[in-house]
Formats: C-alpha cells, structure tokens, sequence
C-alpha cells in the first residue's frame, strides 16, 4: 500500500456545526496499521453476547453483538439490560489512553458494537442514561467498514446531520447533545463489511 501522509494528518479535526450540542471528529486519529491491529484484536478476543430486549414479552435479539468494559462496580443499564463490567484489556487501555489525551478526560467504560454486516444497526436514541449525569462527553471510536451515523433534533424537526465515520476515526459528542439530539446507525440494502464501535463513557457514582 502506498503512504500517504500527507492526506491522512492523525491531527485532523472538524467542528461538526450543530445547534444545542457540541460534535467534533477526528477522521484519521488511528494510522493504517492501529486500525488494522485493533479490529483483529477485538473481533477476536472480546467475548461478544448477543442481547435480547423484552417487547410485549417476547424476546427480540439486538441486530448486533455488544461487550461492555470498565472500570470495577461501573454498572451499566440500557434498553432494560443490566450488565456488569469486564475488567480492561491492554488493547482497550491504548485505546483509551489515546482518546483521553485529545479530549483531556477519563473515561471509565466502554460500551462496545460489533456490526456484522448491513443488516446490523443501531436504532434512534440518545446517550442519556441517568447513570452518565447531566451532559455527558461520549468519545466514539469506530474501526472497520465505513457506517453512517445520523442525528436528529428531537423538537426542530427541520434538523439533521449525517456523518459517514471511517475506519480509525473519534467522534466526541459533548455539551447539551445527548439531550437535544438522537443519533442511529441505520440498517443499509447495500452490501457493507464488519465494523466495531466503542463508545467510551463516564459513569458517575461509586
Ligand atoms: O456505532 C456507532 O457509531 C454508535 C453506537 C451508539 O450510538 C451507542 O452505542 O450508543
Ligand atoms: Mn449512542
């Protein structure tokens, strides 16, 4: 493969210009080969579960794979799963270490989506669980395929933003965004390959 760059600056950034709320990304944070190494690594060596959420008390499977990482007691609860931390990875910790050191934060878990393919997505919602505070910085980090990730106003209808992520990009989304914005990562007809998401987060409390 030929180098290039000059055309990839690791430093790159672009405000995402986005009304009540704050969205930065860093579409080459991670070189050629990290992006490489890290999605072999976790495809491989993560314990993926596939959970189910409970709907008119049926079972329905999620339409993708989910681990859950952190700090120890970091107790996480969402779409009514309740899960508890695995402790971090040395990958994990470069990872993190990494993102930390742009954003200036500690994150203290991870939340992490495995997308098998095109069929597998995440639907509308926002980042507001109780256990994260009020605001809460969300540092995202996405290897593999190409996906993109939509955002809508949840009162001006009129607003939406659209964001293909690549492969070693940061995504931080931050301020009053989790409370005035959803965000998914829709389902495609076009044939799409795999692709891992962690979003990285602050639990608060003990
Ligand atoms: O895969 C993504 O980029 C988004 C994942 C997400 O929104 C979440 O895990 O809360
Ligand atoms: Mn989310």
């Amino acid at each position: 493969m030929i180098n290039q760059p000059f055309l990839e600056n690791p430093n790159e950034v672009e405000e995402i210009p986005i009304q009540d709320g704050k969205i930065r990304l860093y579409p080459y944070l991670f070189s050629p080969e990290e992006r490489e190494k890290f999605l072999i690594e976790l495809k491989k060596n993560v314990d993926w579960q596939q959970e189910e959420i409970k709907l008119y008390g049926r079972a329905i499977p999620l339409p993708r794979l989910t681990a859950w990482f952190g700090d120890e007691g970091k107790t996480y609860m969402y779409s009514g799963i309740t899960v508890e931390p695995e402790p971090w990875t040395p990958t994990l910790l470069e990872i993190k270490s990494r993102i930390e050191e742009v954003s200036n934060v500690t994150f203290n878990s991870v939340l992490l989506n495995y997308y098998r393919n095109e069929r597998d997505s995440v639907s509308w919602h926002s980042d507001d669980e109780p256990e994260l505070g009020k605001d809460p910085i969300i540092g995202s980090v996405s290897f593999g395929d190409v996906r993109t990730f939509q955002l809508k106003h949840k009162t001006d209808k009129s607003l939406k933003i659209s964001k293909d992520l690549p492969d070693g990009s940061y995504l931080v989304m931050a301020g009053s965004t989790q409370h005035h914005w959803l965000h998914q990562i829709p389902k495609r007809t076009r044939k799409i390959g795999s692709r891992i998401n962690l979003t990285f987060r602050i639990i608060r409390g003990s």
